[in-house]
């Protein structure tokens, strides 16, 4: 029997810098009632969805940075989100800017959970690659100061095992943003027989460094999503927070996409709208059963360059 779950990527309009985090809950909420009629067991919500994308402000008092972390999760600010989906049976991934006290210290990811259908945390993600800078850079019309605000994941990739919907037992990984331009990412989760990433991002149009760049923005985006899908025959749901944040134009283009590649559901605007695509888990096997067979066909042995440090050349001079 098919292993079906109905999706719904939940794109996020933009989230301006005083709107409460009760405000974009509500609007979450929304979106996952909206879900809910639809008939969906899986909403996936964007990259740090809780507030708007403050790594684009250089901002030296921790106490004010420290205002857009979650401490706690659910919080009695996100309770809601995790009420609602508890009522309806619908799991969620949901991104977030983690504080947390760990290893006797302070410290700072840029996280996102899966919560299953019960309510319960079924996984946690720690962003991987933290694009941008650390240091305040004011040559450009907004900053990127991710490797400032946050440290790098500690988590890996991992891959986990949740019961959805009608009782279908899949395979899940989770990445976040930037990650999702790194073929390693989708590759490490493919060797662990992942079915179904989820990923939200905050992307510019505007790329301070590259601006020659602006206009491929979306091109980019479907096709880094695009190409880890179909390299490693899984589904792949991608999910913006969208529009102009803060002055700031953000890509849409959230979108559901099969483990053949192809684009199955499309959101068409900026602001707060969800899609919906049935996924069966078992198309999966097209691929991994046959062309991308990994066990049968990797050649692992011509990788090793892969993994060695330090990795990459800049161009001869
Ligand atoms: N949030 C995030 O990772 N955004 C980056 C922007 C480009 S790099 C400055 C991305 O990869 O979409």
């Amino acid at each position: 029997m098919a292993r079906v779950i109905t999706v719904g990527a939940a794109q996020l309009g933009p989230i301006a810098r005083d709107e409460s985090r009760a405000s974009a809950v509500g609007r979450m909420v929304a979106l996952l009632e909206k879900a809910a009629r639809r008939g969906c067991d899986l909403v996936v919500f964007p990259e740090l969805a809780l507030t708007t994308f403050f790594p684009r402000w250089f901002l030296d008092d921790q106490d004010q940075l420290d205002q857009f972390y979650e401490r706690e999760m659910p919080s009695a600010a996100t309770r809601p989100l995790f009420d609602a989906a508890r009522r309806h049976g619908i799991g969620f991934y949901l991104g977030y800017a983690e504080l947390v006290e760990e290893q006797a210290r302070t410290r700072h990811f840029n996280t996102s959970i899966l919560v299953d259908g019960k309510g319960h945390v079924a996984g946690k993600y720690r962003k991987v690659h933290l694009p941008g800078h650390a240091e305040h850079e004011p040559w450009r019309a907004f900053q990127h100061l991710e490797k400032r605000y946050f440290e790098p994941g500690n988590l890996g990739f991992p891959v986990f095992e949740a019961t959805l919907g009608d009782s279908v037992t899949g395979r899940f990984g989770m990445c976040i943003c930037n990650d999702r331009r790194w073929p390693e990412t989708f590759r490490v989760m493919g060797l662990a027989g992942v079915e179904m990433v989820m990923l939200g991002y905050n992307t510019p149009v505007h790329y301070p460094p590259v601006p020659q760049h602006d206009h491929l923005q979306d091109f980019h985006n479907h096709l880094v999503m695009q190409a880890g899908a179909y390299q490693n025959g899984t589904w792949v749901v991608g999910v913006a927070k969208a529009g102009r944040e803060e002055g700031c134009d953000l890509i849409g283009g959230s979108c559901i996409i099969a483990p053949t590649g192809e684009i199955v559901a499309q959101c068409t605007t900026l602001g707060d709208e969800l899609v919906v695509a049935e996924c069966d888990l078992d198309r999966c096997y097209e691929l991994k059963d046959n062309v991308f067979d990994l066990a049968l066909h990797r050649e692992p042995h011509h990788y090793a360059a892969i993994t060695e440090v330090p990795p990459g050349r800049r161009r001869p001079t």
